[in-house]
């Protein structure tokens, strides 16, 4: 902890932490769909057949229902309105209505992202080539941030795998390492030495090759907005939120285990698989329960709705267990 001490930030105990705005368009949307026999937590897929429009407001990216098991959960997904506005971004701001606030500098056109390190192609591929790499396919999946709270979000992009195949990982790839764009010119949080910028995270490779392990291109059916990681993301639904980076611009191949940034901040509190554990606390904060976000209408969420029990890897267990049969995970937290 003394490291993230001497920067001058610690990471606020889940209590500190301001709740979302509860927002009507929810409510709304639950009677169209119930209305239309639709079960609430049909995918936002499904929405759209029914007549429903996506959110609208940004280019639309459809995706096909994945048939990865595990990549369709049945949990209700959280409003567009707080996947947008409550945010971890802290290349724009620690605070969670800053992304959406500031966010809009971000310039995601053109963009490459550069595949280097221990493949045999190497390659930086441009943006549009990357969307058209594999075929689209939503993905509803829940995402537990370290701080305690959760949201269920349908996600559009494909196999992080498919890309992997491609450029054809050495003998030596044991790793792959994901790094942030960091440009103060269009990222005002940078000036805060909160992390050491780019923002940087990494996975063993086996873990990168699973079927669950998404490269997000976009939400709700349409592309990402700016704050949740526009144009290109990971999205990793066994881990810690901070595990997925945002606005990747480099995915480097690697022999030796990365230190991430988290990691590098607070070796102590963010171990380098961060896999979603109830029975691993955190060292300030019990990791046991989780608020799910949006739930609670009628504006006393935080205080008086009950919290909801956190499940081993996020409810992925059958899914990812295999991944680290055999390991201490107290130790390999
Ligand atoms: N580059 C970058 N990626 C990031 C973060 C960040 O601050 N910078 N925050 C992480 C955290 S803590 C979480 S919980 C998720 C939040 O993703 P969302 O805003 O799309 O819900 O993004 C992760 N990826
Ligand atoms: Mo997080």
């Amino acid at each position: 902890m003394h490291l993230l001490k001497d920067r001058g930030f610690i990471h606020r105990t889940p209590s500190e932490i301001t709740p979302p705005a509860v927002y009507h368009s929810r409510r709304e949307w639950m009677q169209r769909a119930a209305a239309l026999g639709l079960a609430p937590w049909a995918a936002s897929g499904a929405f759209a057949q029914a007549g429903i429009p996506r959110p609208g407001k940004l280019a639309p990216l459809p995706g096909a229902k994945s048939a990865v098991a595990g990549a369709l959960v049945m949990d209700k997904p959280t409003a567009y309105a707080d996947v947008t506005s409550y945010n971890n971004f802290y290349e724009f701001g620690t605070d969670k209505a800053s992304p959406a606030h500031y966010a809009g500098t971000l310039k995601t056109r053109p963009w490459t992202v550069s595949v280097e390190g221990e493949v045999k192609r190497p390659k930086v591929y441009d943006l549009e080539e990357l969307l058209k790499l594999a075929p689209m396919e939503e993905r509803i999946y829940r995402l537990r941030c370290v701080e305690g709270w959760s949201m269920v979000v349908p996600w559009v992009g494909y196999s992080l795998a498919e890309l992997i195949k491609r450029v054809e990982p050495t003998g030596n790839a044991k790793f792959v390492q994901f790094t942030t764009l960091a440009d103060k010119a269009q990222m005002p949080g940078l000036r805060a030495s909160v992390l050491d910028w780019p923002y940087t995270e990494g996975l063993r490779l086996d873990e990168a090759m699973h079927p669950l392990a998404l490269l997000g291109f976009g939400l709700y059916g349409e592309v990402l907005p700016n704050q949740n990681g526009a144009p290109v993301r990971m999205v990793l639904p066994w881990k810690y939120g901070f595990k997925s980076a945002k606005s990747i611009v480099k995915i480097r191949f690697v022999e030796k285990q990365p230190v991430s940034s988290w990691e590098r901040a607070g070796p102590d509190e963010y171990g380098f698989y961060s896999n979603v554990n109830p029975q691993v606390d955190h060292p300030r904060w019990s990791q046991a329960t989780e608020r799910r976000i949006g739930e609670g209408e009628g504006g006393f969420s935080s205080l008086f709705t009950k919290r909801r029990p956190t499940q081993m890897f996020n409810g992925y267990e059958a899914q990812v267990g295999q991944l680290y049969a055999g390991m201490d995970l107290k130790k390999y937290f």
